[in-house]
């Protein structure tokens, strides 16, 4: 496993490999190590790999966009417990069980406990969206996420009036996350959203893509999906909910605060301190295209922030 040492607001300055070369260098390393490694791959299948999601309805929200083949989807991640290389989540979370698995679910509300992931998770209220995810680095993919809308299942746990605001941390677990290993961020992984954003219909629970069981390199077995904001607040591997008071921590903008904020709201008018925010790369495309205002997701979440100074709330 290859895995520099970074401080954490360095490692997005890195422009993305060009899709081209990064696709043909891994093309090349697979055959080159095909005929050695075959038999432990085989053996390594992860259990859950290519299960379906059994009569997922269409919901609302989907764009009509291409979707980006589940192929890239799947290779080309993000996923710091498994490496800082974009290509080490799908090898180094290989070995990850997510069977059995638990979310503590804590603070205002009336229904705290430990929840099972079959009980959070009803598969007659799965839907299939197909969302844009931008990502702060200027990468951006078409995905047929599976999930249940977070609103649904935050309405089960009865916040409180005082709940303002949803904490959100992925497992940590330094011998089943190798990443967790290096200090690249602090931590656990810690996300947060604003009550309102966390119940508004677009925010969803992910529990799959392309109709399958979500890969381990995916975020798996749970993760969030907030289209409208860049992809680091996308949590993945979750394991704990909290329902606050006052503003929580993120991961980001606890580890570079002048780089990245709570609101973190795809805004190609407010650029990272280093780089435009303007235009951005569709995986598979040659050419950049315009980012758009929430990522084309203004008509629904637009009023969310309406009198906020979203140069400021970045
Ligand atoms: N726990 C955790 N969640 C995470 C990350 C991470 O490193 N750790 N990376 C984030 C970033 S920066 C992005 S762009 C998306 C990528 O999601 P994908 O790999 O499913 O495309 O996951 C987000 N969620
Ligand atoms: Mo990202």
């Amino acid at each position: 496993m290859h895995i520099r040492i970074t401080k954490a607001s360095d490692i997005p300055s890195s422009e993305i490999t060009p899709k081209a070369h990064y696709m043909s260098r891994r093309r090349f390393l697979g055959t080159a190590a095909a005929g050695a490694a075959l038999a432990p791959l085989l053996a390594a299948a992860p259990a859950g790999a290519n299960l379906r999601w059994e009569n997922i309805v269409k919901g609302p929200f989907s764009t009509d966009e291409e979707p980006t083949p589940a192929e890239d989807v799947t290779s080309y991640n993000n996923f710091y417990e498994f490496g800082t290389g974009k290509g080490d989540p799908i090898r180094n979370s290989r070995f990850f069980r997510t069977k059995p698995w638990s979310v503590a679910v804590e603070g205002e509300i009336e229904k705290p406990g430990t929840y099972q992931f079959e009980d959070l998770v009803k598969p007659h209220q799965l839907e299939e969206r197909v969302y844009r995810l931008r990502c702060v680095e200027r990468w951006s993919m078409v995905v047929p996420w599976v999930g249940i809308p977070l609103a649904a299942m935050i309405k089960r746990f009865e916040p409180t009036s005082k709940a303002k605001y949803v904490a959100f941390e992925t497992l940590h677990d330094p011998k089943r996350m190798p990443g967790q290993s290096y200090p690249v961020l602090d931590w656990p992984y810690v996300e947060g959203l604003r009550m309102d954003e966390a119940m508004n219909p677009l925010t969803l629970m992910v529990v799959g893509l392309y109709g399958e069981v979500l890969p381990n390199q995916n975020g798996a077995p749970l993760r969030l999906m907030v289209p409208w904001k860049y992809g680091f607040k996308s949590i993945k591997s979750i394991v704990a909910m909290r329902f606050v008071e006052k503003m929580p921590p993120t991961s980001w903008s606890e580890s570079a605060p002048g780089e990245y904020g709570f609101y973190a709201n795809v805004n190609p008018d407010v650029h990272h301190p280093r780089w435009s925010q303007a235009r951005e790369r569709r995986i598979g495309d040659f050419l950049k295209r315009d980012t758009l205002m929430f990522n084309g997701y203004g008509e629904e979440v637009a009023g969310l922030y309406a009198g906020m100074d979203l140069a400021k709330n970045y």
